[in-house]
């Protein structure tokens, strides 16, 4: 990650920082750390929504350090090392070398799916790649046009179909003619909204089924969308699509202007699903690796 994008990032994550940095500042402010400076500290991780757990870890760790009266820097620092002992497992570098690579995004609706799409398709097109997206979100015809949209910005090949017809039987003949034309990568966006959710998890699951009849290893990487506003609600997101899906890596969109990154900890915590993107903006750039180091920096307000 460049100095440029971890400036953004700072900016993006600022309403948590200014939260967690602020907060510390105010409670260590000519305090000892003592029995209570603790109590504090620890509420203020929890109400920042860096989970309880990780929270409780986190105060285990400053009374180890036996500080007396420490910098608020030196507390951050310290809170660093912690959460970066929980996020750095879980950073992960989606391995492209398959042609052609399936990547199934699912989520539910409004999360960012079809925004995300569009901006993996640009960091693709930037590596040279040749790149496919499939509007298997055929519920709504809205859907297939904002996705055109997206594909007509990145020069990706677009493969749809009419609305409310079979979004597994388009998946499924996507896959043939992408594999046809020597395409890279196939993105397909799924639906985030059906009528109720059994509709919604059984045509997903129908897409998988059937696409995996070209190639078991098909989908190479399901990548779940979580809505970084909702802070650790995406838990039980994550834990429903579990049951329908192998989710390889998650995408946590909109941590610009969300308070609640901090709960991206307890959510990498709880669920050990690796963390390949972060989302931090609505144009085709804003798009990142996650970098553990960088995301706890920008969390806490480190230079
Ligand atoms: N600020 C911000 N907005 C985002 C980000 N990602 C997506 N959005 C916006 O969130 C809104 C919903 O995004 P979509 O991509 O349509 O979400 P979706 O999951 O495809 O929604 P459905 O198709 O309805 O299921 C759009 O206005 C996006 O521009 C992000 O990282 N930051
Ligand atoms: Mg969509």
């Amino acid at each position: 990650m460049v100095v440029g994008w971890f400036k953004k990032l700072k900016t993006s994550l600022s309403k948590s920082s200014d939260k967690i940095s602020g907060g510390i500042k105010k409670i260590l402010k000519s305090k000892k750390i003592d029995e209570s400076t603790l109590q504090e500290l620890e509420e203020l991780m929890i109400s920042s929504d860096l989970g309880v757990d990780s929270s409780s870890k986190i105060i285990q760790e400053l009374k180890k350090s036996k500080l007396l009266n420490p910098s608020s820097e030196k507390v951050k620092e310290i809170i660093k090392k912690k959460l970066k002992e929980i996020l750095a497992p879980l950073e992960k570098k989606i391995d492209l070398t398959k042609n052609l690579f399936v990547i199934l995004v699912v989520g539910v609706n409004g999360v960012g799916k079809t925004a995300t799409i569009g901006k993996l398709a640009e960091k693709f097109l930037k590596d040279g790649k040749k790149v496919g997206m499939v509007a298997a979100d055929t519920f709504r015809a809205a859907a297939v046009e904002q996705l055109k949209i997206w594909a007509d910005r990145t020069k990706s090949e677009f493969f749809s179909a009419k609305e409310l017809s079979d979004p597994a039987a388009l998946a499924y003949k996507s896959v043939i003619t992408a594999t046809e034309k020597k395409l890279d990568i196939l993105l397909i966006d799924t639906a985030g909204r059906l009528h109720n959710k059994t509709d919604l998890m059984n045509e997903l699951s129908k897409i998988i089924r059937v696409i995996k009849k070209i190639d078991e290893s098909i989908p190479s990487e399901t990548i779940l969308i979580l809505d970084g506003n909702i802070g650790q609600n995406s838990i039980r997101q994550a834990e429903v699509f579990k049951e329908i899906c192998d989710i390889d890596s998650l995408i946590v969109t909109k941590l610009d202007g969300s308070a609640k990154g901090g709960a991206l900890i307890p959510i990498a915590e709880k669920l050990k699903i690796p963390i390949s993107f972060i989302g931090t903006g609505e144009s085709k750039e804003d798009l990142a690796q996650f970098d553990a180091d960088q995301f706890c920096s920008a969390l806490l307000g480190i230079e």
